[in-house]
């Protein structure tokens, strides 16, 4: 039996209408990374990041799973139903629910959900409904302590040990639309060269030397279904 494991980044989202966060036209060309992605940047000015991430949960209703979200849902379904023998996990920096929107199960979100908030008072993490503001109070324990369920930079991503079993055991590694520098994700490849084959799917060549094998150069919704095939 056949256990991938695929790596996402904000590249697969790109041709459904979502920014990517480097490059050209990136998300963070119009914001400073450290007055939004950082727990100081929160504290120093709460509502300028919870307005930055109001704005970014109002693009979701817009923008649709894209061909190689499809891709990979119908894998995980391919194995669900017994016509393939294999087990496919998406490990997704992503933020946006699009994964799940295609119809994948197994996906991991390491950087958390938009559609989520977190209690830094209870530590409930509720689901989003409306807007969010400072001073908006926690549906659980009342308390005006919401933040974005996001990961910032310096806070430890999610789900790391469920992550570490399934790179230990996986025997394919895909990465796709990721430019492979922010850690610890970025290091997982080096993690599962002594036993897995490593693939990247991607728009342009990584700056840094590359761990994978095989780079696969192509927008997602080509490259992926092409792939899954
Ligand atoms: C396409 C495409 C198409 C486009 N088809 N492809 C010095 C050295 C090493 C590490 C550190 C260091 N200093 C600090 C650190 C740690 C830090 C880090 O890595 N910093 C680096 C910047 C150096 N990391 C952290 O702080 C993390 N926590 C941590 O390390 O905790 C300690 C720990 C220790 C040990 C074990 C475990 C943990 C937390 C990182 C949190 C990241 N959060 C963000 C923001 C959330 C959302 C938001 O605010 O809106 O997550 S940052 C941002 O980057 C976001 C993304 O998930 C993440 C990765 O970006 P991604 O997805 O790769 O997007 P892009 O834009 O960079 O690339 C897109 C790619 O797609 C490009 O290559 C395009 O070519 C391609 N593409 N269209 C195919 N159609």
């Amino acid at each position: 039996m056949q256990h991938i494991v695929v790596l996402t980044g904000a590249g697969i989202s790109q041709e459904s209408g979502l920014q990517t966060f480097r490059g050209a036209d990136g998300l963070w060309n119009h914001e400073r990374i450290e007055d939004i992605c950082t727990p100081e940047g929160f504290r120093r000015d709460p509502l300028r990041v919870d307005c930055f991430y109001n704005g970014l949960r109002a693009q979701l209703p817009g923008v649709q799973p894209n061909a190689a979200h499809h891709a990979l849902a119908r894998l995980e379904q391919a194995a669900r139903q017994g016509q393939w023998l294999g087990e496919i996990t998406i490990i997704t920096q992503n933020i946006d629910d699009l994964h799940e929107r295609a119809g994948s199960h197994n996906v991991i979100h390491m950087h958390g959900e938009l559609l989520r908030l977190l209690c830094t008072h209870c530590r409930a993490t509720p689901h989003w409904h409306t807007d969010c503001y400072p001073d908006t109070p926690c549906p659980h324990c009342g308390q005006p302590a919401l933040r974005p369920d996001i990961v910032w930079f310096g806070e430890m991503p999610y789900h790391m040990d469920t992550i570490a079993r399934h790179l230990a055991a996986c025997d394919l590694f895909v990465a796709i639309g990721t430019s492979g520098i922010v850690y610890p994700a970025a290091g997982f490849v080096e993690s599962v060269t002594d036993h897995a084959d490593t693939m990247l799917f991607n728009l342009e060549v990584p700056q840094e030397p590359s761990a994978f094998e095989q780079i696969i150069l192509g927008p997602a919704t080509r490259t992926i279904p092409n792939w899954t095939r």
